[in-house]
């Protein structure tokens, strides 16, 4: 099934009324709620995400409110301001013949839309030669509104073009605003149309693109006097924006409740996201400061007491509290039980892997560069230098079957092993191996 908003922009089949907006409202009350709530996301995470998590709050204050956000947007004098007050029936916002006569986003509530939730936000014109910083703006405002209206005054630009296309990806229903109609004729007006719906086809749905006038020119009337001279009058003409309104509150009425908590939704789908990411990354960094520690205690108790290389897989104690801590890292703690049975899966696939094709390698490896002066303290750094390299494979090893939920993946231990040992640099870990533990010894 289409979504409703592919339904809303992508044409085609009429769409059907949505079963009940308020479902959709509740829902993405509970899961904003949820996140704001989940005590498994560490401070730290929640800190570094406070601006998200500060938004978050605002929309599922906004939520519960019932509101819903219209931005309109577009480059600078295209008629935005007009628009809105048009809409709005008042003069709200600036309008101006310079350039740039809006500088902030502002919102105002449109009263006249029943049970009206409803906020018309007016925004700065996207800058085509040097607005960088309003631009961004104009596109962090549309990020909060759950509809948006693109305001044009003529065939699109490519950076009209560019912004339609990137706010279409935001997954926001759009209009599409052909303003000043009144400066076309009718032949003009009509041909405009169909040139914008060809060029925004698959951004907005072709009943979406509509003419309008916010502030029509006002009307030249030459009178001639009774003594014949002529007297020159200017008559207001009244905003001509009838199509649009209907769009919007056709809009608003069948589907504005899932709009709002569509919005919020995405929203919170992106922070979710951004927490999972953050967490992993925290992990990871956790998990990379614990096998380091282990590699350094393994590597010096080796150096310290010296064993045969074929003995250093098997050595188990250290590893066994190595995985177990971290499966504590990973959130998936594991029994003593657990932890040996994962060694002895990944040892068994390190031992064929290393006498099946580079144990001589790794052997010669650990003590290249020693045919010179062999001191037993330099012998027990390359023993111990291949201790820690050992660790860190069994370590990385452990960590992607965490990683990947307790599970080796379909493809199995074997290449799970085999693409670490290929991915991870022998001869630098055993380097830096080699010097970490003469400075201990
Ligand atoms: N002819 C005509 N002029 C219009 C129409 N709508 C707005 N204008 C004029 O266009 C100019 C710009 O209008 P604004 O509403 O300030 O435009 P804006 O998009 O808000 O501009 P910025 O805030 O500078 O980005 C003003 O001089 C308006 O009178 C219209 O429908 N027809
Ligand atoms: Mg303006």
């Amino acid at each position: 099934m289409r979504h409703w908003w592919q339904r809303l922009r992508g044409g085609g089949a009429p769409a059907a009324p949505v079963a009940d907006g308020s479902v959709h409202h509740a829902q993405a009350s509970a899961s904003l709620r949820a996140l704001l709530d989940d005590r498994q996301i560490p401070a730290a995470v929640r800190n570094s995400l406070s601006a998200e998590f500060a938004r978050l709050e605002s929309m599922l204050a906004k939520l519960e409110r019932e509101e819903l956000h219209i931005a309109v947007f577009g480059r600078v004098s295209v008629g935005k301001s007009a628009l809105a007050n048009a809409l709005l029936g008042e003069a709200a916002f600036a309008v101006g013949v310079l350039h740039g006569t809006t500088r902030e986003a502002a919102q105002r509530r449109w009263h006249a839309v029943a049970g009206s939730g409803v906020h018309l936000i007016d925004t700065p014109g996207i800058d085509e030669l040097d607005g960088e910083a309003r631009e961004r703006l104009a596109f962090e405002v549309a990020e909060v509104a759950d509809l948006v209206v693109f305001v044009v005054d003529g065939d699109l630009t490519h950076n009209e073009h560019a912004a339609l296309t990137t706010l279409a990806r935001t997954q926001r229903p759009l209009l599409l605003a052909l303003n000043k109609s009144d400066r076309y004729d009718e032949a003009e007006c009509a041909a405009l149309l169909a040139r914008l719906r060809e060029r925004s086809a698959g951004l907005v749905q072709a009943e979406d693109v509509v003419a309008i006038a916010a502030q029509p020119a006002p009307l030249k009337r030459v009178r001639v006097d009774a003594q014949g001279r002529e007297q020159v009058q200017w008559d207001e003409r009244a905003p001509a924006i009838e199509a649009l309104r209907a769009r919007l509150t056709a809009i608003i009425e069948r589907e504005g409740k899932t709009l709002a908590a569509l919005n919020a939704g995405l929203f919170a789908g992106r922070v979710t996201d951004a927490v999972g990411a953050r967490i992993a990354q925290a992990r990871r960094e956790l998990a990379d400061r614990v096998i380091r520690q282990y590699c350094i205690a393994k590597a010096v108790a080796v150096a310290l007491n010296p064993i045969p290389v074929a003995d250093l897989l098997a050595a188990g104690a250290l590893d066994a509290a190595l995985v177990m801590h971290l499966g504590r890292v990973y959130g998936l703690p594991l029994t003593r039980r657990e932890a040996g049975a994962l060694l002895a899966v990944i040892s068994a696939q390190l031992v064929a892997l290393m006498s099946a094709i580079w144990g001589v390698h790794l052997a010669a490896a650990a003590f290249k560069g020693l045919s010179a002066g062999l001191s037993t303290l330099v012998t027990a750094g390359a023993q111990g230098a291949l201790a820690w390299y050992a660790t860190e494979l069994v370590a990385r090893a452990a960590e992607k079957y965490l990683v990947a939920g307790k599970s080796w993946g379909e493809l199995g231990p074997k290449r799970v092993v085999a693409d670490i040992v290929a991915s991870l640099d022998r001869d630098s870990i055993l380097r830096e191996a080699r010097k970490e533990i003469l400075a201990r010894l």
